[in-house]
């Protein structure tokens, strides 16, 4: 089925100079990007993104450093965008995720792994309306 996910390009990846690196794949895949914007989160935007983690230990650090500087907020959209997205982004940990994923290829720390892909239909939803509006 066709859907749309949410994927975010974080600030390593914009200070490193991979987003037309890592948007290609996107792109060579055959998904489509459909809104894309550039952005400096705030620090109100970045908890409810990571609401979820709220608590954790590593939740500060996080925060910290997704409001560190611009990332690149887009959707995107193919067949079965979500499941595709998240296994071309790899393992949460890049130590652990595959070559030929993204964070696999490009990361090698956490919480700067490159970027951040919905998890599920309703985290989509969730986080296209909170960057985009609807
Ligand atoms: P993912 O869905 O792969 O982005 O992973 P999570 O939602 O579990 O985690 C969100 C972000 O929190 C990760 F991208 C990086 C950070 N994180 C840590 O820094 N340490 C951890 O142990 C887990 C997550």
């Amino acid at each position: 089925m066709r859907e749309r996910t949410f994927v975010m390009l974080k600030p390593d990846a914009v200070k490193r100079k991979l987003i037309g690196r890592i948007i290609q794949r996107f792109e060579d895949k055959g998904l489509e990007i459909v809104e894309m914007k550039m952005l400096k989160m705030s620090r109100e935007l970045a908890e409810k993104l990571y609401e979820e983690h709220r608590g954790k230990d590593f939740f500060e650090k996080l925060i910290n450093f997704i409001t560190s500087g611009r990332v690149v907020a887009m959707v995107i959209e193919g067949e079965e965008a979500i499941s595709v997205v998240r296994k071309m982004v790899g393992k949460t940990n890049p130590l652990e995720a595959d070559m030929g994923t993204i964070r696999g290829d490009f990361g090698y720390s956490t919480p700067d792994n490159l970027v951040h892909a919905s998890d599920s239909r309703e985290s989509a939803r969730r986080e296209i309306e909170l960057f985009f509006g609807r």
